[in-house]
C-alpha cells in the first residue's frame, strides 16, 4: 500500500521526484520540513517565517541509492572511511530506502516521523551483524532527530556514526561556531600542521578548510550568523564528539555534487560517535544519538 494511504496525518504529504525519490513533506504551525525515505534524510527544516536552516547543494544527487549533498546525512555503522576495501565512506544506510514506521501528530501539534531500516528487510552486503535502526524526527518549533540503533546479534559490535548536518549560513567567512572552547581536536584538513595535540581557543572562525573532530565534546554548540542576524542552536545527547567541516574552495572542486562557489554557504556541525568516540553495541541494548536544532 502506498505510504500516502497508510499515514493520513494533517500537513503531511507524500510525493515522488522524477528520479523516483520518495519525498515526505511536513507543514504544521511551527515549521515546514522535507525528508526522503532514501537514507532517512531530512533536507529542509524551516521554522515558520524563517529560511531553511539546512543547506543543500544545487548539484546534489536527488536519486534513490545516492547520498544527498546537504541536509542531514545519516552516517552509520561507521564514520569516515569504510572498514573494508571499496566500502563507502560514512556507512551504507544513507544509500538505502528506509521504511516509514510511523507518522503522527503529537498533542503539541508537532509532527513525528519514524523511519526504520532492519537487516531483516534485505541482505545488506556490508552489514557484519543483524540490526535495526530508527530515525525519529520531531518537527516542531525545533527539529529534534534521534538515530536509535539496536544490535540484534549475539555478540557486541563496535560502531561509529554521525548526524552529518549541513547548516545554511550567509557567509562562512563571517560566522562563528561557539561551544567548543578548550576542546581537544583531531585536525584532518589538508593544511593541518599536526593531526593531534590541537586545542580549540575561543569560538571557531573559518578562513580556510576545516575538518576537525572535537573530542571530548558532549555539549551544545551555536552557529552565530551576523549576516542573516540569526543564531542556530544545536543541543545533543549520546555523543561525545562533534565534527566541524567546510571543504573550502580547493576541496569543493573535487566533489561532483558540490558547486565550488558554494563553499561560502554552509558549515557542517555534526553530532557524532566519531574517531575517539566509537560505541560498543551490546546484543539487544539500544544506543541513540539525538540532536535538537533551532533558532535562539
Ligand atoms: O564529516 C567531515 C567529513 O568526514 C569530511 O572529511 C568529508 O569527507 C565530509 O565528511 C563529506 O563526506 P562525504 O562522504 O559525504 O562526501
Amino acid at each position: 500500500m502506498c505510504n500516502c494511504k497508510k499515514f493520513d496525518v494533517p500537513g503531511v504529504e507524500f510525493s515522488r521526484l522524477d528520479s523516483g525519490l520518495e519525498i515526505i513533506s511536513v507543514n504544521n504551525k511551527y515549521a515546514s520540513a522535507k525528508l526522503t525515505t532514501n537514507g532517512a534524510h531530512i533536507f529542509e527544516f524551516a521554522p515558520a517565517g524563517e529560511k531553511n536552516l539546512l543547506w543543500v547543494s544545487k548539484k546534489a544527487y536527488m536519486e534513490p541509492g545516492k547520498p544527498i549533498r546537504g541536509g542531514v546525512p545519516v552516517c552509520w555503522p561507521w564514520f569516515g572511511s569504510g572498514p573494508k576495501e571499496g566500502w563507502p565512506g560514512h556507512g551504507f544506510v544513507r544509500r538505502e530506502t528506509w521504511e516509514v514506521a510511523e507518522i503522527s501528530q503529537l498533542p503539541s501539534e508537532a509532527t513525528r516521523v519514524v523511519l526504520k531500516l532492519d537487516s531483516d528487510m534485505k541482505q545488506f552486503e556490508m552489514s557484519e551483524f543483524p540490526f535495526t535502526v530508527f530515525m525519529i524526527f520531531t518537527i516542531g518549533k525545533e527539529l529534534e532527530m534521534s538515530l536509535v540503533m539496536l544490535n540484534k546479534g549475539d555478540k557486541p559490535v563496535t560502531i561509529g556514526c554521525a548526524l552529518h548536518t549541513y547548516f545554511a549560513v550567509s557567509d562562512i567567512r563571517k560566522i562563528a561556531v561557539s561551544g567548543l572552547d578548550k576542546s581537544p581536536y583531531l585536525d584532518f584538513a589538508a593544511h593541518a600542521v599536526s593531526k593531534e595535540g590541537n586545542y580549540q581557543s575561543g569560538d571557531i572562525q573559518i578562513t580556510s578548510e576545516i575538518d576537525s573532530v572535537y573530542y571530548p565534546a558532549s555539549g551544545a554548540t551555536e552557529i552565530v550568523d551576523p549576516g542573516w542576524g540569526r543564531i542556530i542552536t544545536v543541543e545533543k545527547s549520546g555523543s561525545d564528539s562533534t565534527v566541524v567541516w567546510n571543504p573550502w574552495i580547493e576541496k569543493a572542486t573535487t566533489m561532483a555534487d558540490y558547486a565550488p562557489e558554494e563553499y561560502t554557504e554552509m558549515i557542517c556541525v555534526e553530532c557524532a560517535n566519531a574517531k575517539c568516540d566509537p560505541r560498543i553495541l551490546l546484543p539487544g541494548v539500544p544506543h541513540q544519538i539525538t540532536q535538537k536544532i533551532g533558532l535562539k
